[in-house]
């Protein structure tokens, strides 16, 4: 049915549980996690559960939380009470604002989407799956001991540290039209983990206000974590062509340096055209192309999804890239099936929308095409530091 074949031999593991998509951020919130609701009816349309091994994730322990998050933290995040609706002062933690609200269910629902990413990583360590996807998780801004932009508990930072107990040296690539501030800082200080993110830039005009092409770690004397954060600093309407162009010719380069063992990729949705956060004219098959190379490279591969503030552009990108894990991506019609979810939501009843349609009027490209060739070449200088 649809064309849908799984490769023998090769497994592609999912990792979801419909509790997290019920959790409201809050009415007028840019995070919705209904959006997982309308990516996961699309993939199910498609039948492409057939071709996975899914798994309904569970909560993390509190100790598997404690691998990155202080017990004090963790402690307020379990107990803090829904605040008044009047209050929009950032509290204890950075809790309680306008970005990282106290909700209902706020706990279990950070709990389940770690516990997906946790679970995804030792599918990947007991190599029974080569590929494992969590469109739940990628939430890169969270730290140690504080919520940020919309990120509560850091998934990822606990995925690749489940990976570390088996992988040598982990690649974290990040396409999320924001800096991956979290996971970056988490490992700043270990060669064992290379940070790469992709984002739009502009000083302290666009959050988090870090990830200048220069930052590349501490470079204090005998510190093995320097020139291991890569950072590309991003101007307003890069196209496909530009995006592509530079994320394969820089993980290409970052994967013969640095020789990682696994690979985890961020999918940030709000990196495509027409979201309402972000800034890009990436399209699907753009954003699509990315894990289509990091496939590509035969090292087992951890999807997670992250931003993505437009849901139907949110569903295309992750169902068209669930495809791509699979390997059914080229026998898929690219027609949204008639009997999909929702399929109201789907203006335009496509995988790959053109960007008239996705876009009113067109955004201008604000990448020159020299901007774009400094940026790989200031890149290649800084991997001459790194030794694998
Ligand atoms: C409530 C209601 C919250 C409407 C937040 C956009 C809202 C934003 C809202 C919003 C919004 C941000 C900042 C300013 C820091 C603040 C999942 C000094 C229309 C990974 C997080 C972006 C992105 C945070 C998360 C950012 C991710 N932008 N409407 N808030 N203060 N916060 O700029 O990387 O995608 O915008
Ligand atoms: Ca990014
Ligand atoms: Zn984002």
């Amino acid at each position: 049915e649809n064309g849908i074949v799984r490769p023998k031999g090769y497994q592609v593991s999912w990792h979801s549980n419909p509790e997290i998509e019920k959790h409201h951020f809050g009415h007028a919130h840019p995070m919705k996690p209904w959006r997982l609701t309308l990516a996961k009816g699309l993939i199910m349309s498609y039948g492409m559960h057939a071709a996975m091994d899914t798994y309904v994730s569970r909560l993390a322990t509190r100790e598997e939380l404690e691998d990155f998050h202080s017990e004090d933290y963790l402690d307020y995040l379990k107990t803090a009470k829904v605040a008044m609706p009047d209050d929009e002062t950032p509290k204890d933690y950075n809790l309680g604002g306008s970005d990282c609200p106290i909700f209902e269910g706020l706990f279990n629902y950070c709990s389940m989407y770690a516990g997906a990413s946790i679970d995804a990583a030792r599918k990947l360590c007991n190599n029974e799956s080569d590929i494992a996807i969590n469109w739940s998780g990628g939430l890169h801004h969270a730290k140690k001991a504080e919520a940020s932009g919309f990120c509560y508990v850091n998934d990822i930072v606990l995925a690749i540290l489940q990976l570390l107990r088996k992988h040598p040296r982990v690649l974290y690539i990040d396409i999320d039209v924001h800096h991956g501030d979290g996971v970056e800082e988490a490992f700043w200080s270990t060669d064992r983990v290379m940070t790469l993110s992709m984002h739009k830039y502009d000083g302290l005009n666009f959050f988090p206000g870090t990830g200048d092409l220069d930052r590349t770690g501490p470079d204090n004397e005998g510190n093995p974590g320097a020139h291991h954060a890569i950072n590309v600093p991003l101007s307003d309407g890069i196209d496909d062509d530009q995006y592509v162009w530079l994320f394969k010719t820089i993980v290409g380069k970052c994967v013969e340096k640095f020789q990682p063992t696994a690979i985890v990729l961020q999918c940030g949705a709000d990196s495509l055209a027409g979201d309402r956060l972000g800034r890009f004219n990436v399209q699907v098959q753009g954003h699509g192309a990315c894990v289509a190379f990091c496939k590509s490279l035969n090292i087992p591969l951890l999807l997670v999804g992250g931003g993505g503030y437009t849901p139907r552009n949110v569903a295309r990108a992750w169902a068209h890239e669930t495809s791509i894990a699979i390997g059914c991506d080229a026998t898929l019609d690219p027609i949204i099936p008639e009997h999909t979810p929702y399929r109201e939501h789907f203006r335009h009843n496509t995988l790959f929308p053109t960007l008239e349609q996705i876009l009113g009027e067109p955004r201008v490209n604000r990448n020159t095409k020299k901007k774009v060739e400094d940026i790989v070449s200031t890149i290649t200088e800084q991997l001459r530091f790194v030794n694998s």
